[in-house]
């Protein structure tokens, strides 16, 4: 039904979308900014419209720009990837109203779950076990301690309109509420133009585990599994997997069942992730949605053999999906490949590549946009690619991305490759054995 896609992202995932529209028969628009005009998703789409300079801001951010590149193309559709404009309803409404589909949810799906009380009222009322904490907004100081004596220290204050960890307060006890009060605020009005926080128990030493879902226009909503992603350094995830090496039979049927609840409380419809905190006694609760594609989709891909892109973009055409959930059949894993320098904080080290050998054989994917002698820009996240490898067994997968690891060579600019090969020998990686609060004590040798 859509003859032809414009992609409004950059990078591995613009290539990605291209690649399923290529085996589905569909044109393909790409947009670029300036400091992107040498992209391989440049050179992959059918087509490719400047969209304005190198700031995200200027290009990839700019509505009416990318407006204006899709109606000059004709494009029926626009797939937004992730990251920038992938969670903003305003474009998916305005998408709507120019008779253009946003392959993604619709603006009312993405504002429920983009302010978290509304997300979590709507969870209880779901069905959906969520952190223990307040109803609401926090009014004032005096109200947040008495309510934290309710729910009892640590507690967390987290903005509404937050996600992904900015604005977080942990407090451990009342002297430390003002100053946690005060500064949450100033930095949710800050980052977010809402200064509205609200109060959860604080879980210690919790994973990560979220939901793949799918659902389509007609209130069929199923699950893909679980993602492991508790391998994060300041909010950032470096590796995930699938299945998460925490999980049981009994675990996975109780949070795909709640992840179909959350889902269905939305009539959601496109791909999406239920993100789960849980702690060690196997107790989860809801964190939040996201109502996008996700960097780590592919690891889903390869334990159940499903291409999520091109189930996204049928969602999106009006196709029915079949309503059944899938289980994991292999284990996969993904490193991220970052142009950062782990021995220096993660630094982010841009400029050109000048000596590439991309890993292969049994078991490896690689899905990146860099070639020798492409240019990182400074502007854009610092990702360069993503390392999958799949097997029948979690050790094997993890031999198989040491293995592949050991043969990517990236010349030029400073790389996370080190860091996964140290991170790959890990004992207590190895054995399953991490929290999110792993990387925090992790050190390079
Ligand atoms: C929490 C939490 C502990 N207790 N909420 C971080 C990102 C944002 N989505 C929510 N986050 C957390 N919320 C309660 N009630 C701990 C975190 C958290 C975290 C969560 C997932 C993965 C990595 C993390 C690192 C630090 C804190």
């Amino acid at each position: 039904m859509f003859k032809k896609i414009l992609i409004a992202n950059r990078g591995e995932i613009a290539l990605r979308v291209i690649r399923t529209c290529r085996e589905m028969g569909i044109k393909t628009v790409a947009v670029y900014s300036t400091a992107d005009k040498d992209s391989l998703h440049v050179k992959f789409a059918d087509e490719a419209v400047c969209i304005g300079k190198p700031a995200s801001i200027d290009s990839y951010l700019n509505i009416p720009h990318i407006m204006a590149a899709a109606e000059i193309t004709n494009a029926d559709a626009v797939h937004p990837g992730y990251g920038f404009l992938a969670e903003n309803a305003k474009f998916s409404q305005i998408c709507a109203d120019h008779g253009i589909k946003f392959i993604g949810p619709t603006p009312e799906m993405i504002n429920k779950m983009g302010d978290k009380i509304t997300a979590k009222e709507t969870m209880i009322k779901a069905g959906v076990p969520v952190v223990p904490g307040g109803q609401g907004l926090l009014e004032s100081i005096e109200q947040t301690k008495e309510l934290a004596k309710v729910v009892g220290y640590p507690v967390i204050l987290k903005a509404t309109a937050g996600g992904g960890g900015k604005g977080m307060r942990v407090v451990w006890e009342e002297s430390e509420i003002e100053k946690a009060y005060t500064t949450a605020k100033i930095e949710a009005a800050a980052s977010f133009k809402n200064d509205g926080i609200y109060m959860e128990k604080f879980v210690e030493e919790p994973r990560h585990i979220e939901i793949q879902v799918a659902g389509d226009q007609y209130g069929n909503v199923c699950h893909l599994s679980e993602r492991d992603c508790s391998i994060q350094r300041r909010h950032q995830k470096l590796v995930e997997e699938s299945p998460s090496p925490f999980m049981t039979p009994e675990l996975r049927q109780k949070m795909g069942e709640a992840a179909i609840k959350a889902a269905s409380a939305i009539n959601y419809e496109s791909v999406g992730t239920i993100e789960f905190l849980v702690d060690k006694h196997r107790n989860f609760y809801f964190m939040e949605m996201n109502t996008r594609i996700q960097v780590e989709h592919c690891v889903t891909e390869e334990v159940v053999s499903f291409d999520l892109i091109k189930e996204q973009i049928k969602i999106a055409m009006g196709e029915r999906i079949s309503g059944k959930n899938y289980e994991p059949q292999m284990h996969a894993i993904e490193c991220r490949i970052n142009a950062e320098d782990p021995y220096n904080d993660f630094r982010p080290s841009p400029g050109k590549i000048t000596v590439l050998h991309t890993p292969g054989g049994h078991g490896v994917r690689v899905d990146s946009h860099v070639y020798a002698g492409y240019v990182i820009p400074p502007y854009y996240d610092s990702m360069i690619g993503k390392l999958i490898t799949v097997a029948q067994t979690r050790e094997e997968a993890i031999d198989t991305m040491y293995r592949a690891l050991s043969e990517y060579v990236i010349e030029g600019v400073k790389t996370t490759i080190p860091f996964h090969l140290q991170l790959m020998k890990n004992e207590d990686f190895r054995k399953g054995n991490f929290t999110t609060k792993f990387l925090e004590s992790f050190k390079m040798k």
